[in-house]
């Protein structure tokens, strides 16, 4: 049996005219068909459930809270009968009618069969220039890191068999965007690849989700494959976060001192002022920008957020007390005072990064 995942995000002008297509083309095939919809704000899961109401062999998930289409097709995967699992963009850009070359393949090699846009016979359709730059760069970057090799490896359609899906499974990182490429990257070499050419249509109705945050994820994505085990994506995250804190730490600085020194040389309890509004300021702005990428996983709202603030606040108060230490130390013993201001922020990144971690950000 064929289990078809279609993922959805505000796709409801699209589902009615792709669902009879596919039952047309699989009629022959014992089929069923699993929309996963990250409750659409366009109702795409109700217009689905319509649809899925008078067809027995449609199902709807209907995820609420929740974003993201790695995370959906592997929801669709463990719901599925099928022993053959296919996933397919419900935007109309993939070819239908290539549906059952896939499953033929799978049913008689086993592994994976992808629809691929860069193979003889296949490709982009209408793509710009620079879209399919950036799409041939990626491709080469993932490439590097797969352990089986396709040519097409972050295409969004293929075929996989039940057996090889639930074997790799449990390694899986359900936060991208190209759970093709999670499984290539993680399958066992010798896992039987075809793939068969389609040339990639333009969206019916609708708008792409592949925004820029998408694509940075993806970066993340490949960061994280390659020296996560190592150095974890969050601290490098929290570094480069720390080191825009520290941007905002001077400039907040320097703003605040000219206020505190009303155009006389800065005294030393000025400079501790200053110091201390700085600081602050630079603790708003991290844990802002802390809870919407280092941590967007365990993102942090409403009075959530605020305990959580508070937390951060205790959490950095002792890298705070670190950086005030460090910067009147060493601005007391004649050290320049912006060098001792960028010491004494950096010597509280550190301690930071560990207290968030253990106390505004557990689950993350
Ligand atoms: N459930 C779910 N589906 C999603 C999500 N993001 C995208 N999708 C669906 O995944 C499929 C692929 O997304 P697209 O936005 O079409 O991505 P794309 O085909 O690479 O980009 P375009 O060529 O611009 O359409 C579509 O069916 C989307 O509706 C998501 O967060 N959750
Ligand atoms: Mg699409």
């Amino acid at each position: 049996m064929l289990s078809l995942i279609l993922p959805t995000y505000n796709e409801a002008e699209n589902i009615p005219d792709l669902l009879p297509k596919i039952r047309s083309v699989l009629k022959g095939i014992p089929h069923e068909v699993i929309i996963v919809d990250d409750d659409s704000p366009d109702g795409t899961w109700r217009i689905a459930q319509q649809i899925a109401h008078d067809l027995g062999d449609v199902h709807v998930i209907r995820r609420i809270g929740r974003r993201g289409l790695s995370s959906a097709v592997i929801e669709g995967f463990l719901s599925a009968k099928g022993d053959v699992l296919a996933v397919m963009d419900a935007d109309g850009q993939h070819d239908v009618a290539l549906l059952t070359t896939l499953h033929a393949a799978v049913a008689e090699h086993g592994g994976i069969a992808i629809g691929s846009r860069y193979v003889s016979g296949g490709s982009v359709g209408e793509w710009d220039e620079r879209r399919y730059m950036l799409s041939r760069i990626a491709t080469r970057m993932a490439l590097a890191l797969c352990a089986v090799k396709a040519k097409d490896p972050m295409s969004g359609f293929f075929a996989v068999d039940r057996t090889s899906f639930e074997e790799v499974l449990p390694r899986l990182n359900p936060k991208g965007f190209k759970i093709l490429l999670d499984l290539l990257v993680h399958m066992p070499k010798t896992t039987p690849v075809t793939e068969s050419p389609f040339i990639f249509a333009t969206r019916r109705h609708g708008e792409s989700k592949l925004s820029r945050r998408v694509q940075l994820e993806f970066l993340e994505y490949l960061y994280d494959v390659s020296f996560g085990n190592w150095i974890p994506l969050t601290f490098v995250k929290y570094c480069i976060v720390g080191g825009f804190g520290v941007g905002v730490h001077l400039t907040s600085y320097k703003l605040l001192s000219i206020f505190f020194a009303h155009g006389l040389p800065l005294t030393e309890t000025g400079f501790s002022l200053a110091l201390l509004g700085a600081i602050e300021t630079a603790i708003i702005f991290n844990f802002w920008l802390n809870n919407l990428w280092t941590f967007a996983h365990a993102k942090l709202q409403g009075m959530g957020m605020v305990k959580g603030f508070l937390k951060y606040n205790l959490a950095c108060g002792f890298g705070a007390l670190a950086n005030y230490a460090v910067s009147t130390y060493l601005y007391s013993y004649g050290l320049g005072e912006i060098t001792s201001v960028i010491v004494g922020a950096c010597a509280g990144i550190v301690w930071n990064y560990t207290m968030s971690r253990a106390f505004a950000w557990k689950n993350a």
